[in-house]
């Protein structure tokens, strides 16, 4: 297969024919190599959860020894899909809550509560009392708050209750689907889909919803709103995205994973003169950091860390031979970098007791003494600077962009300098200049042609001033593709966006973060249902989501948050259920009559950002906005009259 077949990317095509002359293998080879796949896998109809079996589901056999037919097998399947992305999200935001605690307890000063507002805000919202105390004091009670939200006994999940409009927190302790704390509903699945216990599939599905809600409003919260206080919350700031960030020149270290404990620090002590210096003394000009997949994100947001490339581009970074460390940490690491970091002098480092892989070295990473290990890291990536062998190879390939959105700051941006608000994107939607708003996220998956479905799909919607928000490895690929530009909205928005864009001085994708950012997406929804006007709940709002690339369990995770949050949601690959006609049927139907959101598969990008539109136009009618209306001119006494609304 042509390099142009597997990536739309210049920079990843001329990497992935590099592979190919040099012999080595990529993720698009081993899919290859894999396929035909198994169609009982993906179908979800093959079970190995006892010994019994592994049992398929055929005509000839529609049901397992046990007698678990087509959907108690797919559903069981799906949940344990949705327990593991919930786990791997939640563990973060353990880690982060940990390191928070640590942080205040600890007298060394690696981190430091960086944003107090937040603090106070957060901690008002669980309830902790904030006049008239110090930051330490609110910290302590948060940092308790939120660890015991992970393993509470009794009650419900806190911000289950503080966040979420009123509306959906009623369709959910109707549908009895209020998550109780984090550990508990994932716990809870694996005993739900242990052998003999659950087979009635839609009553295993609420126990998925549940644990899902408790990843997005509970564990990705937590670690979202938990690291803008300790790291900082973002700002719109500028940086540079693909794999032409690397530089021949200088010491290249890259930052890989999901958490931004280490390579927040990573980057602080990168910069220190007595680092710097040695650099020099080694030939190089200097140390240049840069990210893949989410860590990247996280740096990115913070520091405008410039960022090599997205999940498929792991491999063809380490391929360029100028990356002296890969920094590991957790979640979505190809196991094959073990291997080929072998053939180059790049030094494979795991940081996390919990990810070890063959082939690399393992530092493990310390909280309290992060400064320390960081430098140990550094230098050993200056030391390694030497070491390079065989002719480096970096794509001439950069696109910049403006990252950094979060839901306080669009606030500021779409509110305008004097008037923070989210008044004027609710007018924008309901004056018709902008239909309505998408979320575009998720992975990239080698059985679509890399970046094609983000870009597509996230061009179709702004074409149709629909405004886009991003996170994950969708939000590189848009940042790579030049799309969070300002001026990418006279390109390729519609009237009524570029109109917005210009006025507000944003680019028409909104880079919102990492995987566990997407918990930032939920609360914006709830701040436009707060604002008022488009509805009392998430459900009625003009919005869709859609993940075009995704493969991973968080995936799954995700997608059921935002369907259970009341967002209709288009996935390229479809969950592995569809050898379950009557699961499926409710996935992506009757789940709509419980939750307000349902579940679309559609591996065509412009049909499934059709599908969106057509979605967010039928919100549009029931809420009564879609009426053909004279464009209201606003004077000054208009504007009073909205400001004290
Ligand atoms: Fe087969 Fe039932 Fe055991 Fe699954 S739980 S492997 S369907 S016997
Ligand atoms: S990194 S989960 S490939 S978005 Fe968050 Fe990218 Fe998907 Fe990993």
């Amino acid at each position: 297969m042509e390099p142009k077949e597997r990536s739309t990317d210049k920079a990843a095509q001329e990497m992935i024919g590099h592979m190919a002359e040099a012999g080595q293998q990529n993720a698009w080879d081993r899919l290859e190599a894999q396929s035909p796949q198994c169609g009982f896998g993906k179908q979800g109809i093959c079970c190995r959860i006892c010994t019994m079996g592994p049992c398929r589901i055929s005509k000839k056999t529609p049901v397992g020894i046990c007698g678990a037919d087509a959907d108690t097998i797919a559903a069981r399947n799906l949940l344990r899909m949705i327990a593991s992305g919930a786990a791997a999200h939640s563990d973060h935001g353990r880690d982060v809550a940990h390191t928070f605690k640590m942080a205040l307890e600890s007298d060394n000063g690696d981190y430091m509560v960086k944003d107090e507002l937040k603090l106070r805000e957060v901690a008002a919202r669980y309830g902790i009392k904030v006049e008239g105390r110090q930051t330490k004091e609110i910290a302590s009670d948060l940092a308790d708050a939120a660890l015991s939200e992970f393993g509470k006994q009794e009650g419900t999940l806190v911000s289950a209750a503080a966040y979420p409009p009123l509306a959906r927190q009623k369709v959910w302790q109707e549908f009895g689907v209020t998550p109780r704390s984090i550990d508990r509903e994932i716990v809870e699945i694996m005993h739900r889909t242990h052998m003999g216990v659950g087979s009635d599939y839609k009553n295993l599905i609420k126990q998925g919803i549940r644990a899902s809600l408790a990843d997005g409003w509970g564990g990705s919260l937590i670690a979202t709103e938990l690291s803008d206080i300790l790291f900082g919350s973002p700002w719109p700031i500028r940086f540079g995205a693909n794999l032409g960030v690397l530089d021949e020149k200088q010491v290249n270290i890259i930052v890989h994973g999901h958490e931004p404990t280490l390579s927040d620090i990573i980057v602080a002590v990168s910069q220190e003169p007595e680092l710097m210096k040695m650099a020099e003394e080694k030939g190089a000009k200097g140390i240049n950091i840069a990210g893949i997949c989410c860590t990247a994100n996280e740096i990115l947001m913070r520091h405008g860390i410039p960022v090599a490339g997205n999940f498929l581009q792991q491999e063809l970074a380490m391929m360029t031979g100028v990356v002296e460390i890969m920094l590991v940490d957790v979640q979505c690491i190809m196991p094959a970098l073990g291997s080929l970091s072998n053939c180059f002098h790049t030094k494979l480092i795991t940081t996390s007791p919990k990810c070890k892989i063959a082939g690399a070295e393992h530092i493990e990473f310390e909280e309290d003494r992060a400064a320390e290990i960081a430098r140990q890291i550094v230098k050993l990536a200056i030391e390694n600077f030497a070491n390079r062998n065989g002719k480096a190879k970096i794509p001439k390939v950069m696109e910049r962009g403006i990252a950094g959105f979060t839901t306080e700051n669009i606030f500021y941006h779409l509110g305008g300098r004097f008037r923070g608000s989210y008044r004027p994107l609710n007018d924008g939607i309901i004056s018709g200049r902008l239909r309505g708003a998408a979320g575009v996220v998720g992975c990239n998956n080698p059985k679509q042609v890399h970046d094609y479905g983000h870009l597509t799909m996230i061009k179709e919607l702004i074409k149709n001033d629909v405004l886009v928000v991003s996170t994950g490895c969708s939000a590189i690929a848009a940042g790579k593709a030049g799309l969070m530009r300002p001026e990418a909205a006279a390109k390729y928005c519609g009237k009524g966006l570029h109109e917005v864009c210009e006025t507000v001085g944003i680019p028409p994708v909104l880079h919102v973060g990492s995987c566990v950012d997407n918990s930032r997406i939920l609360t914006i929804l709830a701040n436009v249902v707060a604002e008022g006007g488009l509805g009392d709940d998430i459900s009625d709002l003009p919005v869709a989501g859609a993940a075009p690339e995704w493969m991973s369990e968080k995936a799954v995770s995700i997608g059921m948050y935002f369907v259970a949050s009341g967002v209709y949601t288009v996935i390229a690959e479809p969950l592995p259920v569809l050898g379950a006609p009557n699961l499926t049927r409710y996935l992506t139907d009757e789940i709509e009559r419980d939750v307000g959101g349902k579940w679309a598969f559609e591996r065509d990008p412009i049909k499934a950002a059709e599908m969106m539109i057509q979605h967010i136009e039928s919100k549009r009618d029931a809420l009564g906005i879609n009426k053909e209306t004279e464009r209201k001119l606003y004077d000054m006494a208009d504007r009073r009259a909205l400001s004290i609304e």
